[in-house]
């Protein structure tokens, strides 16, 4: 309901019609999902000021210097928190992101109206995240449509498999998992472990949360997946890039 507001008012100051009139809406995207193919590393780095269950991880590094950080150390893709509520981040963060860096970029938010995947585009983002337990299978099939015609690529979010079956369409060309639990915010890539086998190898998958080793992005790389989602692991240094080289 909150971000029904937010989106209610967004739209009042700046139209649709107006962001689809933007050099950038009209750009040609880079895709995540080659990136992550074409790597033996596959990882996504994502730009996360706070969280609900970290009130403080990095809230004084300019956008433009992680992502730069990010793009120097070989990542394949870089998600950016554009949720105010939860994560600190704005609309801005992307948009700077993309005047930053040529590395695909995510628009992470709650997305529930094609008004966002509009604001996403003209932003400079090449791909959202489209959240399989926030939304009806009809919604998730309307928007992959219309991000799908913008020429960007959807992450679809589940946590079981359930949530993937009802979901799953075929405008959708990744799928990720997360491992944190949004109860307690506890991660278990166990959760990541036991969907591998159920989610068909025409789409890419994508491991999210919870990732602070190597050890377990090989493990979940044997598993099948070519995503590593990370964020907390890497902003909560001092020089989030640095951290993503090692
Ligand atoms: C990153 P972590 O544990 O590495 O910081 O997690 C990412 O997976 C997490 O931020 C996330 C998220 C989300 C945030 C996954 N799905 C949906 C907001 C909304």
């Amino acid at each position: 309901a909150n971000k029904a507001r937010e989106i209610a008012f967004r739209k009042k100051i700046i139209s649709r019609a107006l962001l689809e009139n933007t050099q950038l809406f009209k750009r040609p995207t880079f895709s995540l999902a080659d990136s992550l193919v074409s790597s033996e590393f596959g990882i996504i780095a994502e730009h996360k000021r706070r969280s609900p269950s970290r009130p403080i991880i990095n809230q004084s590094l300019p956008v433009a210097d992680v992502v730069q950080g990010y793009a120097n150390a070989g990542v394949c893709g870089i998600s950016v928190l554009t949720d105010t509520t939860y994560f600190g981040g704005c609309i801005d963060d992307i948009l700077i992101a993309r005047s930053a860096v040529a590395t695909p970029l995510l628009r992470k938010e709650f997305i529930l109206d094609e008004y966002q995947v509009v604001e996403a585009k003209s932003t400079g983002a090449d791909a959202i995240l489209l959240l399989a337990c926030m939304l009806k299978p009809y919604e998730i099939k309307n928007l992959s449509v219309l991000a799908m015609s913008f020429g960007m690529e959807i992450l679809l979010e589940v946590r079981d498999l359930e949530e993937f079956e009802r979901s799953i369409c075929p405008e959708i060309s990744l799928v990720g998992v997360n491992n944190r639990n949004l109860k307690d915010f506890k991660t278990d890539v166990r959760t990541s472990l036991e969907m591998a086998e159920h989610i068909p190898s025409e789409f890419v998958k994508v491991s999210e949360s919870g990732i602070n080793d190597a050890n377990i992005v090989h493990e979940l790389r044997q598993a099948g997946y070519q995503g590593f989602l990370i964020g907390e692991h890497f902003m909560k240094n001092e020089n989030p890039g640095l951290a993503a080289r090692a």
